[in-house]
């Protein structure tokens, strides 16, 4: 069994930051755990707004604290995000997420990322080889 604590995670490379600042993300299970997904916290500071289109993954998004917004960009539609909304992107949904508040988000990964992955220019993540 895997039993991990955040504290642990903090500080190591498990702990990504993108590099405009506008979210953390402590990577809590990875693919080299085994489990066929990756799960992580990442925490989208307040005030932000990140393009966002996973092109080679899936994610569902499970909001424990602060509020924000989630738009996609087929329909512009806009979704609030507060304590206990989950949004999936089950169709690689392009869409911008924009945070009102810092926002807490439990997010899984469909394949899971390999640890170091941070958004390239069109708002994906690179496809690990053995994916
Ligand atoms: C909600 C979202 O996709 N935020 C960007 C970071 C991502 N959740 C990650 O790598 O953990």
């Amino acid at each position: 069994m895997i039993v991990r604590k955040l504290d642990e995670i903090i500080g190591t490379p498990r702990d990504v930051r993108a590099p405009n600042n506008n979210w953390v993300s402590r990577r809590l299970l990875l693919k080299n755990d085994q489990m066929g997904f990756s799960m992580h916290e990442t925490i989208i500071y307040a005030g932000t707004q990140t393009h966002i289109w996973y092109t080679n993954h899936l994610e569902a998004v499970y909001c424990v604290e602060g509020s924000g917004e989630v738009q996609t960009l087929a329909d512009k539609e806009v979704h609030k995000i507060e304590p206990g909304t989950l949004y999936a992107l089950d169709r690689h949904d392009e869409h911008l997420l924009r945070a009102f508040e810092d926002m807490r988000l439990v997010c899984v990964f469909n394949p899971p990322l390999v640890g170091d992955e941070i958004h390239r220019e069109d708002g994906s993540y690179a496809l690990s080889e053995e994916s």
